[in-house]
């Protein structure tokens, strides 16, 4: 059952509504806010308040001092079992959380009660297992004297981590960096996108409730420049800096963790092709499209904008993907038969928008949307957008080349395994990729083939939380995941000690 706190038309609870920081284990105001507004209907949800210096400072401050406290000297088996307990008060609190993401994103709730909740409170079960079964390094060498001397290796945590977040699957991006951090006894500042502001407080609600030393978890809201994100990744008290998040924006914060040589983790933006080959199942090809194009509105950063289909099977393709995006039922979230919700916000659908205008100027042709639909009452004043299918583009233009991150795709077809893997990999991007074929020893050749983090076989956004993930190119630094996590959560260090 959805709970509705404060119910989306009441604008009156709404303005009444703040969403404060979480600081050193407090609820925090600050004088500065901001509206947060439904992208379902466009009605004031909240009021968040927006960190200055001054709050960003105490945030760093209590995450230093959690780790000079108990935190910092919690044995490991103490600190796997902490991290239980948030995944199952998460999970107790499921009903709470989903209703918060829903009404920050606009997404279906069948959406977010399978993918974003679920893998949230996973991303802490799952890394506090893997710290629990990571295997040390030893060896063993000669000395001249006969006596010999051992190595050891021991990890320690990096320190305070600053955790910046998008707004597309908010909980479950921000657990996937929080969950490894915490497990590797890190403490975190995190600052979430200025346009899903919720689970984040909510979350800070569940560390209390479990018994989370205080700073361990800290949250501070605001947006990016000359504001809480700048004021955090510049913090000198900040150790490490990881960021999910456009490409330049990387590049800016990349920027400001140079201050301090400090270590990044950047999780970024991507232009993500499938090649379908003409013996790939076709059912299954249009299913999986379907949702690695459309699901979330688009707002994967693993999802597709570029198909391309051998010539045998391009008309069918296109016809049946067309068949499929205009059957996508749009509507509100909690309706139990909506495909599809809004974008983010009225500044993003300007953006998309933009591309679906350019997208004709190249000379594209509109296999299906293009526009704005028709919302019945309320939601009218959402940001809604039409699934889009261009086909007949060449590979230079605009809308081919950069990300858009909408629920719009182009489809090309193509004539040899040689020129799919070449086209696919023309461009700056490098995040992800998918395959469909019942060809596997092609499947093989061709995954190796492909500059990307993440490729699929015949399956999209099915991922084992303890594999690498992260970017090639602009699309990423570093890889996040299971043991690879380990890497930039912790410091190793050797000790060698002459027997
Ligand atoms: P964004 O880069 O605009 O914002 C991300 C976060 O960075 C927000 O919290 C924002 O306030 C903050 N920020 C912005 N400028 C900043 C600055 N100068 N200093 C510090 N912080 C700053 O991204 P978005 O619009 O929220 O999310 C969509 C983008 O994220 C897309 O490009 C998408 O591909 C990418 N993304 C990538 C992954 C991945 O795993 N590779 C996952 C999800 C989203
Ligand atoms: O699978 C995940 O946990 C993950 N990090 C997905 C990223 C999706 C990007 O929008």
């Amino acid at each position: 059952m959805l709970k509705a706190d404060p119910k989306p038309n009441d604008a009156g609870t709404a303005s009444r509504k703040i969403i404060r920081h979480f600081i050193g284990g407090e609820f925090v105001e600050s004088g500065k806010t901001f509206d947060k507004r439904s992208p379902v209907d466009g009605k004031l949800i909240a009021r968040v308040c927006e960190a200055g210096r001054a709050e960003v400072d105490r945030a760093v401050t209590a995450a230093r001092a959690a780790l000079a406290g108990p935190w910092g000297r919690l044995a490991l088996a103490d600190r796997v079992d902490v991290l239980y307990g948030v995944a199952n008060e998460i999970n107790r609190r499921f009903d709470d959380f989903l209703a918060a993401e829903v009404a920050d994103t606009g997404k279906p709730v069948s959406l977010a009660r399978h993918l974003d909740i679920p893998r949230g409170a996973a991303n802490f079960k799952i890394f506090a297992d893997v710290v629990k079964n990571v295997p040390g390094e030893f060896f063993e060498m000669g000395t001249p004297d006969g006596r010999g001397a051992i190595n050891y290796a021991l990890r320690t945590p990096v320190g305070v981590v600053a955790v910046v977040c998008p707004w597309n699957l908010p909980l479950l991006l921000m657990t996937w960096k929080v969950g490894p951090a915490l497990a590797c006894g890190n403490a975190v500042v995190v600052k979430p996108s200025e346009e899903t502001p919720q689970t984040a407080t909510l979350l800070g609600e569940v560390m209390n409730a479990v018994g989370m030393p205080k700073g361990v978890y800290n949250v501070v809201h605001g947006f990016g420049p000359d504001s809480a994100g700048e004021f955090l990744t510049r913090h000198p008290g900040v150790d490490a800096v990881t960021f999910t998040g456009e490409t330049r924006t990387g590049a800016a914060i990349m920027k400001a963790a140079a201050d301090g040589a400090r270590p990044v983790s950047l999780e970024m933006g991507g232009k993500n092709p499938a090649i379908v080959f003409a013996d790939a199942n076709l059912d299954a090809a249009i299913e999986g499209t379907m949702r690695s194009c459309f699901a979330n509105c688009g707002q994967v950063c693993l999802g597709t904008e570029r198909v391309y289909v051998e010539r045998p099977l391009f008309d069918r393709f296109v016809a049946a993907l067309k068949a499929g995006a205009e059957k996508l039922k749009l509507g509100p979230p909690a309706e139990p038969t909506t495909g599809m919700g809004p974008l983010i916000s009225h500044e993003h659908r300007g953006k998309v928008l933009s591309y679906y205008v350019k997208a004709v100027e190249e000379g594209a042709r509109v296999v299906t949307g293009g526009g704005v639909p028709d919302m019945p009452g309320d939601l009218k004043d959402g940001a809604w957008i039409e699934p889009t299918i261009w086909t007949g583009l060449p590979d230079t233009a605009a809308v081919v080349n950069e990300e858009i991150f909408g629920p719009c795709c182009h489809i090309a077809p193509f004539d040899s395994e040689e020129e799919a893997v070449s086209r696919a990999n023309a461009t700056g991007y490098g995040l992800a990729a998918s395959i469909w074929t019942s060809d596997l020893a092609r499947a093989h050749r061709v995954a190796a083939r492909i500059e990307a983090g993440l490729v699929w076989v015949n399956s999209w956004f099915l991922r084992d939380l303890r594999t690498p993930f992260g970017g090639m190119k602009s699309s990423g630094i570093g890889r996040e995941g299971g043991v690879h996590s380990l890497e930039f959560y912790t410091e190793l260090k050797n000790v060698c000690v002459k027997l």
